[in-house]
């Protein structure tokens, strides 16, 4: 399948669950004037013009990063028990840090006004100390194991010093443990982050 990306943006999740999971992947950039890396147009692939977006065998486009890396957990059956609370508390945690933090760096990455930027500030000082206060004392966001909302979290969390709030003691120490992994570090090489 094909995953095509920016480097260091939010499509890092899938690729860090893509080798977590051992399935076989092709990385395809997409170039400043939306074509893409092997010469396409993007919005004729994704009209919605963003990343990530996964390319199936069959042709099939998958958008939306929640649904790709379910999508990617499915497939291998690794990062997302079958059934059982651990699976609901991680797309309850992907669900939240779409809709609660990611939605929330618009201002950082793009041109808004201080009071925008204040307002968002809060928000993530809030979703932040929630997701420390769930992950508590454990390896990974809602188990010791590691599930896809963690591919999530680590670019989430990868991404925060750019809004100016400091993350919580617990969240810190995530960020540090998962970049130790193997997974990491070849996907941040892989994007040229290395
Ligand atoms: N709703 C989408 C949002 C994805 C998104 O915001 N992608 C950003 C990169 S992190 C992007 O492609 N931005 C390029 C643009 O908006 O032109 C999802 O959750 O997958």
């Amino acid at each position: 399948m094909n995953l095509f990306y920016y480097p260091g943006a939010c499509s890092l999740a899938d690729h860090i669950a893509l080798i977590e999971t051992g399935l076989s992947y092709r990385l395809i950039a997409i170039n400043h004037d939306r074509t893409t890396q092997d010469g396409r147009d993007f919005l004729s692939i994704n009209p919605k013009g963003y990343i990530p977006t996964l390319e199936l065998e069959d042709g099939t486009i998958l958008t939306e990063n929640q649904v790709i890396l379910a999508y990617i957990a499915e497939k291998s059956g690794k990062l997302l028990p079958k059934d059982g609370v651990v699976r609901w508390r991680a797309l309850e945690a992907l669900a939240f840090m779409s809709s609660e933090i990611h939605s929330r760096y618009n201002p950082f990455f793009r041109n808004f006004s201080e009071l925008e930027k204040e307002r968002a500030r809060e928000g993530l000082a809030q979703a932040f100390a929630i997701l420390a206060d769930q992950m508590g004392d454990k390896k990974f966001l809602v188990s010791d194991e590691m599930t896809i909302a963690d591919c999530y979290l680590f670019w989430v969390l990868m991404v925060a010093p750019r809004s100016g709030v400091e993350l919580p003691e617990a969240l810190g120490r995530f960020l540090g443990r998962m970049r130790a992994l193997p997974s990491v570090t070849q996907a941040l090489a892989e994007e040229g982050l290395g």
